[in-house]
Order: structure tokens, then sequence, then C-alpha cells
């Protein structure tokens, strides 16, 4: 090639370079914690499942469903999966629970029925919590499921009826860990290796995982590069794996979404995946005294109240040592899979709701549709939709099969929708508008 030619080609091919690494900033907008060379399209790919399911269920299960939140006679205070740490338990002495740990009343596929009839699109398990002790079958340690009477690695089952139900597994894995003596101080790189070894096995030997969660980021040892390169170290394992911002220190990097716990951000989390994680009563582990329970009415106005903010409702239950998740449990899972299966259309692909603020409720949206979720239902039957300026097209009650129309009045600053005397529902009734385009609300 001449001198001439040559020095044409090396000019196009600077181009070339130049152009595409601008044309790939430009794909990548900074929405939280897009992965190195990932484009805005792959994360929305990756996520879609995440972002459309809106509701799973948190299981914290482990030794410490044993003592129960008493040791010795004397009540523990504090959250049941601490007894070791607020109960002062020598770690020689909390580990005998391993050979005490027989959940012989075990079902998996109950558990997870028990979450698909509640509207759950997930199951996040502890895989390991902060005491160090493996649920599964771990070649890495002694401290496992296998160690002890049950004998059976407790999330295959699960992980199992999981694929064969529609649901995605996925684990919760403390990074804190009271059992490893390396997981503290000058040895925490042995740690950290023996760590990537039990998540390797967690993400190779169950199929599909959905979200690894990770938690007891705040440890001195740990920092945002372990992170990074653990993130980068699974998703060469899964590509499509989702991990929570507890990969790092919570911020918005590493890891794909945020996770306010035991409370719903006033005005959600703005530009960034979120999800709330929330016990039912006053603990993430089983307590037999613990009867704190929300109530129904609470609990599905929390789900509506999050997901008008675009976030997910990680909903958490504590099963016994046998097995049983609580039937204070059960029962407001079945309850709110009853409103659910009604209402579904109205929480599972919506976004945030357009309005800043509803006396009477809460709204989400899906393009065309909104669906004003509301809690305190209009004595006069006149519902108030504050700004909004769209033509309506036709408004109904979500749960009314026949779609009966309902007249809408407007006015210069709100929609007045002519109402039933009663609701469908008294905990959440849904009045779905239909719209032509976006909302605009003033
Ligand atoms: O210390 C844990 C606690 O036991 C529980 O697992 C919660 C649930 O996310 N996370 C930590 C507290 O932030």
């Amino acid at each position: 090639m001449s001198l001439i030619n040559n020095r044409v080609s090396v000019r196009t091919a600077l181009f070339l370079a130049i152009s595409l690494s601008i044309l790939s900033t430009a794909f990548v907008r900074p929405t939280a914690a897009a992965l190195p060379g990932e484009t805005k399209q792959q994360k929305d790919k990756r996520m879609k499942w995440w972002r459309d399911a809106k509701f799973g269920m948190f299981i914290h299960w482990g030794l410490y469903a044993v003592p129960a939140g008493e040791w010795k006679g004397k009540k523990v205070d504090g959250y049941g999966e601490w007894i070791q740490f607020k109960g002062k338990i020598p770690e020689k002495e909390y580990a005998k629970l391993q050979a005490k740990f027989n959940p012989t009343k075990y079902d998996a596929k109950k558990w997870v029925s028990i979450a698909k009839r509640a509207g759950m699109k997930y199951i996040v398990i502890t895989s390991k919590h902060h005491d160090g002790f493996a649920l599964f079958d771990s070649k890495l340690t002694d401290y496992d499921i296998m160690g002890g009477p049950y004998g059976k690695d407790l999330l295959k089952p699960l992980a199992d009826a999981c694929h064969d139900q529609g649901l995605e597994i996925c684990w919760y894995h403390s990074i804190l860990d009271w059992h490893n003596p390396d997981a503290k101080g000058e040895n925490f790189p042995e740690y950290e290796k023996f760590l990537r070894g039990q998540l390797k096995e967690l993400v190779n030997n169950y199929g599909h995982i959905g979200v690894l969660w990770f938690d007891g980021e705040w440890i001195k040892e740990w920092n945002e590069e372990y992170g990074r390169n653990l993130e980068a170290y699974l998703r060469d394992m899964q590509p499509d794996l989702i991990v929570n911002n507890r990969i790092g220190k919570r911020k918005r990097s590493p890891g794909d979404f945020g996770t306010p716990e035991q409370e719903i951000p006033t005005t959600g989390m703005p530009g960034w995946d979120w999800e709330t994680c929330m016990t039912m009563n006053g603990t993430w582990g089983f307590k037999s005294d613990d009867h704190s329970w929300k109530s129904t009415e609470d609990l599905l106005q929390k789900l509506v109240d999050i997901v008008s903010k675009g976030g997910n409702f990680l909903l958490n239950v504590g099963p016994t040592a046998e097995g049983i998740i609580p039937p204070e449990s059960v029962k407001r899972l079945e309850e709110i899979g009853r409103w659910m299966d009604v209402n579904g259309e109205s929480i599972y692909g919506t976004t945030a709701s357009p309005f800043e603020k509803l006396a009477w409720g809460r709204a989400t949206k899906k393009p065309g549709k909104l669906y004003l979720h509301v809690f305190d239902w209009p004595a006069d039957g006149k519902l108030k939709v504050p700004g909004l300026t769209n033509k309506v097209t036709k408004a109904y009650l979500l749960a009314d099969k026949s779609k009966k129309p309902l007249s809408v009045e407007s006015k210069a600053d709100c929609q007045i929708v002519n109402v039933p005397p009663k609701p469908l529902d008294k905990i959440d009734t849904v009045v779905v508008l239909e719209i032509d385009g976006e909302p605009q609300v003033k």
C-alpha cells in the first residue's frame, strides 16, 4: 500500500476509533451503575424482569431459628438472626446449634406456592447470614447444613421449585461472617477467596439465579474495590445477574439497585432502581415471642406506596427451626394475594406516579393508563384528580369485570371521577383512567 494510502487509512481508523468512543459514551448515560461497557439498552434488558416484578419474598432462615430469640432461659433483644451477637454467645456455644437444626417439616414447593399465590415474583433467601452457617452443600466448609442432622441441601429444592413455578430464585449472602476467623483483620484476603468460592458454588450449582443480595458490607475490611472486582467476577459467571448496592458500600455503584431497609423513601429514589426490604413483624429471623405483626391493610398499602414511587417491595418471612413459615405470615400473604389476583395489572410493569401527592391514595401508570389506588373512598362519590390535563377517554373500576364506564368532569384545576357510593375493596380500590398520551399534570 502506497504511503499516501497508508496515511489515509490510519486517519480513517483514527476517525472511526474516536467516533466509536463518542458514540459508546452517548449510549451509556450515567444512570446508576451502568456496567463498564454496558449500554443503557443492555442494562434495561438485564433489569426488565426485576423492574416489572415489583414484589418479592425475603426469607431469613438459619441456626438462629433454633433459639428463636431466647438463650439459656433469657429473652435476647434485637433481631432474631442477631442472637449470637446480642446474646454475647461464644462462637463454640453457638456452633453447637448445627447439631440441633433439623427442619423436618421444610417443604420448598409449599414455600414457593405461598410466595406465588401472594403475587410475589422472586424469592431472596439467606444462603449464609452473619453467623457464617451455610444453608447449602458447600465444599468449602463443614459449617453447613450437610454437617447437621438434616444433611440435605436446603437451597436446591427451593431453586428447583422456583424454576418450576416461574419465580426467580435469589441469594442473600453476608460479607460479614462471625464464624470464619479470616473474616476480620489481616487474613481478610484469604476470607475474600473463601467468599468468592462459596458465591461460585451458589451461582453455578442451582440453575439461573436472579439476584445476589449482599449484606454486611459495613465491615472495615470491605471496600468499593472489593465490590467492583466481585461484581465483575460474578458477571463473568452469569452475565445477566443482578446485584444490590451492598456489594459495595450501599452507594450508587457498584451494584444495580438501592436497598432502603424498614423504610420507604418519601419521594422514592428518582433515576435509580431501588427496593425497600421490610419485616412483617419486628424481626427478620424467627423469634417465638415477636407478635408485632403488621396488618394486611398496612402491608398492602406499603406495597402500593412503594410501587407508586418507582420501587420494589421485598417482604420478609422468618421460618421456624422446623421449616414452617409462621401462620400469621401466611395469612397476610394469602390476603395480599387475593387483592393481587384482581388488581395485579395496576402493580406489575408499572412506573411511578405522575402526581406529587394524592390525599386519598396513590397512583401508578402504564402507557395510556393511570391506576388510581383509592385508600380513602370519597363519601360524596366524587374522586378529585388534581392537575391532570389529559383527555380521559374511559374510566372504570379495575375490579369491575364489566368495566362499566364512570363519568368524568373536567374542572379548571382537576378532573372529577364520579364513583359508586361504596368501594369494591376496603383497603385499595383501583380506578383506571385511560388517557391520551403521557400523563400531563400541572
Ligand atoms: O444485619 C442485617 C439484618 O440481620 C438483616 O439481614 C437486614 C435485612 O436486610 N440487613 C442487615 C441490617 O441492615
